[in-house]
């Protein structure tokens, strides 16, 4: 029955690691281990599980150590099976991928970038504890991540954890430890668990236009020797002599700044110009606000105004994982100037 079977992909995390010497590292073998822990739940949950096959990572990772680079991995290899096929179906019918926490809305929100009007289930989960530890969550996250992977309502890449679905290129890690570990802080939660019922809500998931054909932009983020995009969250007293380090530098290509409140910087025209002056030698350069909830609106206040004037990019509500991925997403490929600056102002897959 390979029509309905759903791949899972084990990249690495406290969801498979094993104790080492030095403390948790990620472990192998995950396929057995992770049938073994599922066989654990009651009959009828192991009943209502779909069938799934099971890929490992030669070398799975802690995910503090992803890079882009990993991204596009995962994107390709989800691309090739995507298109794979059993007498002429598709032989997967939707995704689960097992990644670490640390920078996991990261990825997520790198693949729905990558994977753009995907017409399937790409559910992204992990754990905080380990899959064989007491009062493990690995267990509860992969069954709802397989259910939730299964609903062929859902088309985009979502995250599954602690019972809910967030939208991938929404969601944050929002606590170090706790189960409920994750947050969609400016978007709905597309679904919840519901007496152990995978529950999507209505009219929450990608707008058709959003989705429509799948278009996948598979960029190669391997061309960039080390990040083209930088993070700067402003602190008070930042200087222009400080910033021109990073913003200025001859590699970075792209800069997301996090503003104050509504969208403000201090209004000291040597911060101005020196964004002015790196938009203007094409760099691209997005504000969000340091508030977690709410959006930048940068005309509100006189000393937002300058960020227009410089030609910072509003990036609305968008999380810092959603702004970068974008960036490094719109900075790999064949694009001009204004098409970039075009394309990070439009939404592509409900991220802003
Ligand atoms: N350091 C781990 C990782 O991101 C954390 C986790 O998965 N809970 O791989």
């Amino acid at each position: 029955m390979h029509s309905s079977s759903i791949l899972v992909i084990y990249t690495g995390g406290t969801l498979g690691m094993q104790e080492g010497p030095r403390g948790l590292v990620p472990g192998h073998d995950i396929e057995s281990r992770l049938r073994t822990a599922l066989e654990a739940l009651p009959p009828a949950r192991q009943a209502s599980l779909p069938a799934f096959e099971v890929v490992q990572y030669a070398a799975p990772i802690d995910s503090s150590a992803a890079t882009p680079a990993d991204w596009q991995r995962l994107a390709q290899d989800i691309a090739g099976a995507y298109s794979a096929t059993d007498a002429g179906s598709p032989r997967y019918s939707g995704f689960v991928v097992l990644h670490g926490t640390d920078t996991l809305a990261w990825t997520a929100s790198s693949l729905a970038y990558q994977l753009q009007g995907i017409d399937r289930a790409v559910v992204v989960t992990g754990a905080q504890r380990p899959l064989e530890a007491e009062d493990s969550d690995a267990p509860g996250n992969i069954e709802a991540a397989l259910r939730f992977a299964a609903c062929r309502n859902l088309q985009e890449v979502a995250v599954c954890f602690a019972g809910k679905l967030l939208r991938g290129a929404h969601t944050r890690k929002w606590h170090t430890h706790a189960f409920d570990g994750f947050a969609s802080p400016n978007y709905p939660l597309l679904g919840e668990l519901v007496d152990n019922q995978p529950v999507l809500y209505p009219s929450r998931g990608l707008d058709a236009q959003q989705r429509g054909l799948p278009r996948f932009e598979l960029a190669d983020y391997s061309s960039f020797e080390e990040s083209p995009v930088v993070r700067i969250a402003l602190w008070p007293g930042l200087s222009a002599r400080l910033l021109k380090s990073w913003l200025l530098d001859d590699h970075v290509r792209g800069a997301l700044l996090e503003v104050w409140g509504s969208g403000n910087i201090p209004a000291d025209p040597a911060l101005t110009g020196l964004l002015a002056q790196a938009s203007g030698a094409g760099k691209l350069i997005a504000a969000i606000s340091q508030c977690p909830h709410g959006p930048v609106s940068m005309n509100t206040y006189a000393a937002g105004q300058g960020l227009i004037d410089a030609g910072v990019l509003p990036a609305d509500a968008m999380t810092p994982e959603a702004a970068i991925t974008k960036l490094v997403h719109l900075l790999a490929q064949p694009l001009n100037d204004a098409e970039r600056r075009q394309r990070f102002l439009t939404s592509l897959i409900g991220e802003r």
